[in-house]
């Protein structure tokens, strides 16, 4: 009897025990809770625009540089890096680094932009680590210019994409897919508890270099080649074992009159950062945007700004991201309630996630990367809807036009041989709610949450447009109040959305 209630208690314990541990899985509803946002990693992905607009990234993926693409990286030597090293895929980008005697990676952001104390101690342990001793500080500054690397891609190489402006620095929520998720980096005054192969060397606060060489070892066990980010400046990859798969092309060095001014190129760093272009970033635009944010002026030439679906093939269906799961992504500083942050999540479930990528990297890392994807999807969407719906929301002054405009983008959806009204209407709007998502295939567990984020997405767009059409086409008798109401409608949609494309 004894025997069998200890049994019983131990089963018990065992249900408890591994429901707990299963307590945390991603999920198809949760996705769909959080569709704009899962909609807008996968539309803003390698886009600069979308990034700087959406800059905490809360997804990763797996992405793919084909063979002969062309790289560039900057340095203070006639010398091709042989270990961990970055590489940007922009001339302008590396170039603000072979300009000056200081070298170093197009990665890090400039300082003096992020405004962070903890960016200088940041760059100079990274600038210590790479320059060799003959180039320190002292050098004279005859020697000031440096060389400017170029190299091909030599075959496939694969890559973690880490969505948002996640080669930012500060503490804003752009690291927390870093420290956070990938590194397990809870308090920043410790080194990291995760990966805890090698204990670090350095002292303070994790900086970039700690975090390049967590990442590369997380991509040696995931058998990566490194990290694809975006920072202010452009895109860039940490490249972990420098020369697998990486040939040089050219190694020019450049004019040390040319630090300063530079036709086409980024301008002189400022006083405050060796490697800053001043505050117009490194197409010296205008930034606007949320001041005391790293990212957060925004360059009108960031709109143009993107990677392109052919120099790195994003491979959709292995998506990980933090919307996927039911942690919390509030973000604790109210006035930034839009940007997510990881800081209320738990070391557990941090670990969870990353063991959820981890087996997805492993399931993915050699499958075949479709050409039309889910990037794709959304760029139909946003095509379709995102000309007319601001216009609507603002700017349409007459009933007339406002129906003319709901006619445009919903008879598509009608079948007119249903002859109750009712009938017609219901089954329009789910037609239109499923019509650009239902040609992809669910080949993966990504696959079916970004399917339910944006069944959300276009379920909300095809409920606000039906709803308007009611106000103005439906009701013989709509008048000026009917249009503000499917005015306001429209502006709600918006706001959901928060379409990088709308700011
Ligand atoms: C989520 O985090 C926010 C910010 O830290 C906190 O205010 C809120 O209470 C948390 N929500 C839950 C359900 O724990
Ligand atoms: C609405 O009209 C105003 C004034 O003509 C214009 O500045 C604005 O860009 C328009 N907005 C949209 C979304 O077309
Ligand atoms: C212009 C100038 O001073 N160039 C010096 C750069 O450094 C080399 C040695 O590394 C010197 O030989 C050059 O004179």
């Amino acid at each position: 009897m004894a025997s069998r209630t200890l049994f019983a208690a131990l089963a018990a314990l065992m249900i408890l025990s591994s429901s707990s541990a299963e307590a945390l899985a991603p999920s198809a509803e949760v996705a769909a809770q959080r569709g704009a946002q899962i909609f807008n990693s996968v539309y803003d992905s390698l886009r600069k625009w979308g990034s700087v607009v959406h800059p905490n990234g809360m997804s990763l993926y797996l992405a793919t540089v084909p063979e002969g693409v062309m790289l560039h990286h900057g340095n203070n030597r006639n010398e091709t890096p042989t270990e961990l090293q970055w590489l940007a895929y922009e001339i302008e980008h590396a170039e603000m680094f072979a300009r000056d005697h200081r070298g170093g990676p197009p990665g890090g952001g400039p300082p003096g932009r992020g405004g962070k104390p903890g960016d200088h101690s940041d760059l100079k342990r990274r600038r210590d680590a790479q320059a060799p001793l003959t180039n320190s500080d002292d050098t004279p500054r005859e020697n000031k210019s440096g060389w400017l690397h170029t190299y091909r891609t030599t075959k496939p190489l694969r890559f973690l994409f880490l969505d948002g402006m996640s080669g930012d620095k500060g503490d804003a929520g752009v690291l927390d897919t870093q420290d956070y998720l990938l590194r397990g980096v809870r308090n920043l005054d410790k080194p990291s508890f995760w990966p805890p192969k090698k204990k670090l060397t350095s002292r303070g606060p994790p900086g970039e270099q700690d975090r390049a060489a967590d990442l590369c070892r997380m991509c040696e066990d995931w058998k990566l080649q490194g990290v694809i980010r975006t920072e202010s400046a452009g895109f860039e990859i940490i490249k972990c074992d420098f020369l697998d798969g990486l040939e040089q092309i050219q190694s020019l060095q450049r004019s040390s009159a040319g630090g300063d001014r530079h036709p086409g190129g980024p301008p002189g760093g400022p006083p405050g950062g060796p490697h800053g272009g001043p505050p117009g970033g490194p197409h010296g635009g205008p930034y606007k945007g949320p001041p005391g944010m790293p990212w957060g002026r925004r360059n009108p030439d960031d709109r143009d700004r993107e990677v392109g679906s052919s120099r790195t093939l994003v491979d959709y269906s292995s998506m990980v991201s933090a919307f996927f799961f039911p942690v919390n992504i509030t973000n604790p500083d109210s006035e930034r309630a839009e940007l997510p942050r990881l800081l209320s999540t738990t070391k557990s479930e941090m670990r969870t996630i990353r063991d959820y990528l981890a087996q997805v990297i492993e399931d993915r890392h050699d499958a075949p990367i479709s050409p039309f994807n889910w990037r794709d999807v959304s760029d139909l969407v946003v095509r379709r809807y995102a000309p007319k719906i601001p216009v609507m929301a603002a700017n349409v002054s007459s009933v007339e036009e406002m129906a003319r405009q709901i006619r445009f983008l919903l008879e598509v959806y009608i079948d007119y041989s249903v002859e109750d009204e009712d009938l017609r209407d219901e089954a329009a709007q789910e037609r239109c709610a499923s019509f650009y998502i239902q040609t992809m295939p669910l080949k993966t567990e990504a696959d079916t949450f970004i399917y339910a984020a944006f069944k959300a997405v276009n379920a909300r767009i095809c409920g606000a447009l039906f709803e308007a059409r009611k106000l103005v086409i439906s009701d013989a008798d709509a008048d000026e109040d009917s249009l503000e109401e499917a005015k306001e409608v429209l502006k709600s949609l918006m706001e959901y959305l928060a379409w990088s494309i709308f700011e």
